[in-house]
């Protein structure tokens, strides 16, 4: 299963997760393989990933997954793979079907099978870095760029009307009224057929449908009067079941707006202040491929820690991750792969190019879920940069376009000079006083700097929060010293961050810390040499998730900033 619930009750569905066969091939090109002379003489887990594994630990190079399945009832198949990092190519019973650029969002691909029996899947993924072909992924960036097949797969069988996607938008909140977009996909049409519609198990709409398109949109409105909201004090969910012919798709929604007024975000027209931290998804045992248990560690600390946020740093998280925020009620910013382009690739076509086609994925992975209210890319590019600023407006753009009920924000570590922040609902600032430069004095001092600079530069009316702020601190290493890389010094930082951020001012909507746990770094020399263990060691757990001096700190913070938030309502 993909996600935590069933997807769906009448479409045949098989899960491709499990124990799959392996091949590294290494320095070769996918063009120059015959996928039939492939010797798979290693196993290797789906989700997972193959360079978080003793024998390929670190390497880079081209591999080879295979699996057999016996087909699922249908006239179509489609196999949908949930993560494959960062390049594949997809084969079933030897024929290539598409290739795909760029890990951490869901893809599929569809077949027709000549006679039910077993198909052979055989997925080509590649790890190395080539600007060429995926310009998505790049060595430079601050975290380890793990390879594999790492979320879940997924093999469905289609009949002659099929269900592509639901959408659920929150139209009216006082008189909980929803709209409902079904997206379909029909052989043979003009064709008449059965829909039904259910929220909680009460049928709301059931009629007869003309189908006129081979691929259209039914648009609905169901209205549920009193039935409870959305929010993270509250996460309550409710249960959309759509039937479309022989098909049929099942959703969890909640009902909950998100939208900005003056300074302030309000969650159904409530004021909230965002306490959480970014998190990156990593295991050094399974990579970016995490087991469900990891999974539910992570949300279960974020929820002691007394977070009602997390920034998704720097890519779409897992689906059952969002599932879990989803249930936890707690809030996301998602956004898309990036890391400190500058305009070499913020003007480059083929750059723009990928970058649209991976946040249109992340935009339709999580279009439903009430946990995310923020979309977010481009982190800590060059948006001081006039040659760059096109590239934030298009991408920035598009993401309003594709979804106008959100927030739209990215992490600027330029807030002095940045000439994108106009194209935001949310100001986000990435800084780290107290830690690339001054001391711990100058965290309170720094940050007053950026407000004030903000507020006197046309912005005074807009929300601002603090997207990242951190220091590293080595798991165990205590000295009276305190010095940089003890716990002691992160702990202090951070609470120095906190108490002005939540206590002292209100002007900050919301604080992210860098980060949640400790994350390998960079396989870059350069970056390396300022990371020690070659980690990010800003967790305020470690890569294991035991806490730091700094998580007690961070656990009180936030447990009192919800508490007086609530107070305030
Ligand atoms: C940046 C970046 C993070 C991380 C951080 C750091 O703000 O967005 O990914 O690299 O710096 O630790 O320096």
């Amino acid at each position: 299963m993909l996600r935590r619930f069933r997807e769906h009750d009448a479409r045949e569905v098989r899960d491709l997760g499990g124990i799959w066969d392996f091949a590294f091939l290494g320095e070769v090109e996918p063009d120059d393989i015959d996928v039939s002379e492939i010797e798979f003489g290693d196993r290797m887990a789906v989700p997972g990933c193959f360079d978080a594994t003793p024998p390929y630990a670190g390497r880079r190079g081209l591999v080879a997954y295979r699996t057999r399945a016996n087909l699922p009832h249908g006239k179509r198949h489609r196999l949908i793979l949930d993560g494959v990092h960062h390049w594949g190519r997809v084969f079933v019973n030897g024929k290539a079907l598409r290739d795909h650029v760029g890990g951490f969002t869901r893809f599929s691909t569809d077949f027709e099978a000549p006679a039910p029996g077993e198909a052979e899947v055989v997925v080509l993924v590649d790890n190395r870095f080539d600007y060429q072909r995926c310009p998505l992924h790049l060595d430079y960036f601050d975290w380890y760029h793990y390879g594999g097949i790492a979320r879940g797969a997924e093999l469905h069988g289609l009949g002659e009307v099929w269900i592509e996607r639901l959408k659920v938008v929150t139209e009216d909140l006082a008189g909980r009224r929803l709209m409902v977009t079904i997206c379909y996909g029909a052989e043979a049409v003009p064709r008449q057929t059965d829909l039904s519609v259910s929220f909680d198990g009460e049928v709301m709409v059931n009629e007869k449908v003309d189908l006129k398109e081979p691929a259209g949109e039914i648009v609905r409105t169901l209205e549920v009067p009193g039935a409870p909201l959305w929010s993270p004090d509250d996460p309550n969910l409710h249960l959309l079941h759509v039937r479309l012919g022989e098909d049929d798709m099942r959703e969890r929604i909640g009902i909950r707006q998100v939208r900005t007024e003056g300074r302030q975000i309000l969650l159904n027209d409530e004021p909230v202040r965002l306490v959480g931290l970014a998190r990156h998804e990593f295991h050094p045992q399974s990579g970016h491929g995490l087991p469900d248990q990891v999974l539910v560690g992570d949300a279960q600390l974020l929820r002691d820690m007394g977070c009602n946020f997390v920034r998704g740093a720097h890519y779409p998280q897992d689906v059952r991750w969002l599932d879990l925020c989803d249930e936890m009620g707690i809030l996301v910013w998602s956004e898309g792969i990036g890391w400190q382009h500058k305009a070499d690739h913020l003007t480059d076509p083929r750059f723009l190019e990928a970058q649209m086609a991976h946040i249109e994925e992340m935009v339709a992975g999580a279009i439903n879920r009430p946990s995310v209210i923020i979309w977010g890319a481009l982190n800590e590019c060059d948006s001081d940069d006039p040659k760059c600023r096109p590239g934030y407006e298009k991408l920035l753009g598009r993401l309003r376009e594709l979804d106008p009920t959100r927030l739209i924000s990215f992490a600027s570590h330029r807030p002095f000079d940045d000439i994108c922040l106009d194209l935001v609902d949310i100001i986000s600032v990435n800084c780290y006083p107290g830690w690339y430069h001054g001391t711990l004095a100058d965290v309170p001092k720094h940050l007053n700097r950026i407000a004030a600079h903000l507020d006197s530069h046309g912005y005074a009316d807009m929300p601002v929060m603090i997207s990242e702020i951190g220091a590293g601190a080595v798991w165990g290493w205590r000295d009276s010293h305190g010095d940089l890389w003890t716990e002691q010094y992160q702990s202090a930082l951070i609470e120095a961050a906190l108490r002005h951020l939540l206590v002292e001012t209100d002007r900050w909507c919301g604080v992210s810390l860098w980060q949640f746990c400790d994350v390998r770094s960079s396989s870059a020399r350069a970056r390396i040499l300022g990371r020690p263990r070659a980690f990010n060691n800003k967790g305020v757990v470690d890569e294991y998730r035991r806490p730091k001096m700094a998580y007690e700190v961070v656990r009180r913070h936030y447990r009192e900033a919800r508490a007086r938030n609530k107070r305030d309502r």
